[in-house]
This record gives structure tokens, C-alpha cells and sequence, in this order.
């Protein structure tokens, strides 16, 4: 298929991916690491610091302006390897991935929220 068909679907399943999970709540929308449990061991992203990382881009939610990338082990955050969703500034990066992309990203973080401030396929 060429690639406006893969488009479609991809816009199919973000459609319904945010629209099964509007109803979760806004904070379920800020993504981060809030189910992880534990809870005391992740220290709190540096205010301003921007981390980078690679890994696979899972989802593009471009309603949401959200990109779900399962990250490898952030040694500063001391993260493990896992997936999660990042909220995105710049519009003009949902555009730039696709699921199954494997991407090196650059974020910074506010409490449980993580931002993507650059993103590029590797
Ligand atoms: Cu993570």
C-alpha cells in the first residue's frame, strides 16, 4: 500500500485512541510515570534540564499533541526502559515520526510531565 492508506489507519487508531481514553481524565492525559509504583525512587526531573533519549515511537496522538515512545533506561531520572507518553510543544513533530520509528529524542520534564522538546528519527 502506498502510504496514504498506513495514514488513514494511523488517524483511525489515534482517533479512537483519544477518544476511548477522553473520559479518563485530565490527569491520565499528562502521561509520565503516575502508575509506575514505587513512587519515592524516581527523583523529580530538573526543572529546565533537557534529558535525551533514544527508543521506538509507539503512537502519534496528533489530537492530543502527544507521542508515545518506549524509551530505553534514563540513567539521570532513573528511569528503566518503558514506554511513555510525552506531551509535544511544537506541532511540526508529529509529523516528523511514526510508529515504529526508532528516534532520538531530546525532553524536559515538570513533575510527571514530560515534554518533547526535539525529536528526530534515527
Ligand atoms: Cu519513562
Amino acid at each position: 500500500m502506498k502510504s496514504s492508506g498506513g495514514k488513514t489507519a494511523i488517524l483511525i487508531l489515534a482517533l479512537a485512541f483519544s477518544l476511548s481514553g477522553g473520559s479518563a481524565g485530565a490527569g491520565e492525559a499528562a502521561g509520565g510515570h503516575g502508575g509506575m509504583g514505587g513512587g519515592a525512587s524516581v527523583p523529580a526531573a530538573v526543572p529546565g534540564k533537557i534529558y535525551t533519549t533514544t527508543g521506538r515511537v509507539e503512537a502519534v496522538d496528533r489530537e492530543g499533541a502527544k507521542i508515545t515512545v518506549a524509551h530505553g533506561a534514563i540513567p539521570d531520572l532513573k528511569l528503566p526502559a518503558m514506554s511513555m507518553r510525552f506531551n509535544v510543544d511544537d506541532p511540526s513533530h508529529l509529523e516528523m515520526v511514526k510508529p515504529g520509528d526508532r528516534v532520538r529524542l531530546d525532553f524536559r520534564g515538570q513533575g510527571d510531565v514530560y515534554t518533547i522538546v526535539d525529536i528526530e528519527p534515527l
